[in-house]
């Protein structure tokens, strides 16, 4: 059903995406007072490695999840999709050193995911650890122990609230196994801020998705940033129907950089650790003829020159700390290209709220 003119305002996603930083506060705050993060912050003497399994969004959460628990914990982790823990079991190399799992999904009901948890803890024997926004899920079953968010929990098909929500909830798990107090400190004092931020950010992208019409999408990132840039391809695709695609940010050079064109739209999710390399690829692809849009904590005269659209979070902490909330200019650019061709984000075309097998 198209949607009128600005119609979007009404619609679930809208809202859901707008009430992001509200909903941090309040998952952190469960999350202080959950068994589930006591369990998984207690480590055993043996140093264990992690695989984080999801599907679609849950996946790219997983990527950015395994990223940042690496980065916080200094144990190995690893994001699979669930099909893949199907498809290739061996690949899951159930012998590695100490091997935990943690298994997410918004609905706690798509089959793949469900279907994974079951093998690697019934099969494989793997501890494995459930994380999603619904109450008494499939997925609940099938784990050791589950932690549901249900303040995070979406009307909407497509996922923007729940991934960040339960991003944030893993990396503040990380740090509270790694007795890191300041990262998690940092963490709500990120989301106490950030619903000051979204106004400006909205203002922003809905100008800038009004003035321009593009033929295709690409978006970059480096370490956990690679995991955003995947998400925010698939937000976009999803809400607009439109060709995204996602990279690591210097793997764009070799090759892949010869669809560039005006109408492109190249997204930047430009780093700490990875600025300045970065930064020459952003300036390469702006004199490449593209349209560069830099997402980024805080932007220097460098970024600003060589970008058409900045859009700068200004947040507290470092860039682990801002790393979810990096998705959601992205999240908007979806709904706003989507709503443009007139489509209604709370029904994306040929998508269900979650993918159920026989
Ligand atoms: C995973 C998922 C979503 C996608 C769509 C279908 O759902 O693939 O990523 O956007 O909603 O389901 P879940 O396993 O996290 O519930």
């Amino acid at each position: 059903m198209a949607i009128a003119p600005n119609g979007h305002a009404q619609s679930d996603t809208y809202k859901e995406i707008l009430s992001q930083g509200d909903v941090w506060q309040s998952v952190l705050q469960e999350l202080k007072l959950s068994a589930f993060s006591e369990q998984m912050s207690r480590s055993n003497n043996r140093k264990p490695s992690w695989l984080f399994v999801g599907c679609g969004t849950s996946f790219y959460l997983a990527d950015g999840a395994a990223t940042s628990w690496t980065l916080l914990t200094g144990e190995p982790a690893r994001a699979v999709p669930g099909s893949e823990i199907l498809l290739y079991p061996a690949l899951t190399r159930p012998e590695a050193a100490n091997l935990h799992a943690v298994v997410i999904s918004r609905s706690g009901r798509t089959s793949e995911a469900v279907r994974a948890a079951r093998l690697l803890r019934k099969e494989m024997h793997i501890p494995t650890f459930g994380i999603t926004c619904a109450a008494k899920s499939a997925l609940e079953a099938e784990c050791d122990s589950t932690l549901a968010l249900k303040t995070a929990d979406e009307m909407s098909t497509v996922m923007t609230r729940s991934f960040t929500s339960m991003l944030i909830s893993l990396q503040w798990m990380a740090a509270r196994r790694a007795g890191n107090a300041e990262f998690c400190n940092s963490l709500e004092i990120m989301a106490a801020q950030f619903a000051t931020r979204m106004p400006s950010l909205t203002e922003q992208m809905e100008g800038f998705v009004e003035r321009n019409t593009f033929e295709d999408y690409v978006f970059l990132g480096q370490g956990p940033f690679h995991g955003i840039a995947r998400e925010a391809a698939l937000k976009v695709m999803e809400m607009s129907c439109s060709y995204s695609q996602s990279f690591h940010t210097l793997e764009f050079r070799h090759g892949p950089k010869a669809i560039v064109t005006p109408r492109t739209a190249l997204t930047f999710f430009l780093s700490q650790s990875g600025r300045q390399a970065e930064l020459e690829v952003l300036e390469e692809m702006k004199e490449l003829g593209g349209v560069t849009i830099a997402v980024c904590n805080r932007a220097d005269e460098n970024v600003r020159r060589a970008s058409d659209l900045v859009l700068e979070l200004n947040l507290p902490g470092d860039e682990l700390t801002v790393l979810a909330p990096h998705i959601v200019p992205s999240q908007l650019m979806g709904l706003f290209a989507g709503v443009g061709k007139g489509l209604n984000p709370d029904q994306p075309k040929n998508l269900t709220r979650v993918v159920v097998l026989d």
